[in-house]
């Protein structure tokens, strides 16, 4: 079981590297702003998880720069995944809100849909521009 899971994380690597979709270039000062903001955000995966791979390359897609904490390799996020958001589950994005409030969004299509409505919609980026 162990080896047939190796065998496809790496598969899941190999197309991911081979098929990297290209990157949204933006204006650098709107770029820096969007950093700014998703800056509250971080996202706890491990690498070879598809469900990871399908979020990350969203956030590629879009060029939204997210930090990215591997349960795999660092128990400390282990820990705060599993403290903060009740499961050790992947993907999982933990949103620091203005409020102070800290919210724990599992289930990558969710993800996915509000990096894009948050993130990626033109008002959105037309109210960062002006
Ligand atoms: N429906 C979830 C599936 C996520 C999922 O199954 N993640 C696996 C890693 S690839 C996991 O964390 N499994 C541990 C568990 O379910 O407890 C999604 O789309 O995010």
């Amino acid at each position: 079981m162990a080896i047939i899971r190796s065998v496809l994380g790496t598969l899941i690597l190999f197309f991911d590297w081979a098929f990297t979709p290209k990157s949204l270039v933006r204006d650098p000062e709107l770029q820096r702003i969007m950093d700014q903001r998703t800056g509250t955000l971080s996202l706890y995966e491990y690498a070879a998880c598809p469900f990871c791979v399908k979020v990350r390359r969203a956030m590629k897609r879009k060029s939204l720069v997210i930090r990215r904490l591997d349960i795999k390799r660092s128990q400390t996020s282990r820990n705060e995944l599993l403290a903060g958001g009740g499961k050790l589950k992947v993907p999982c994005l933990k949103i620091e809100e203005e409020d102070g409030g800290v919210r724990w969004m599992y289930e990558s299509s969710d993800i996915v849909d509000y990096l894009t409505s948050r993130f990626c919609t033109e008002p959105v980026e037309s109210a960062l521009n002006s």
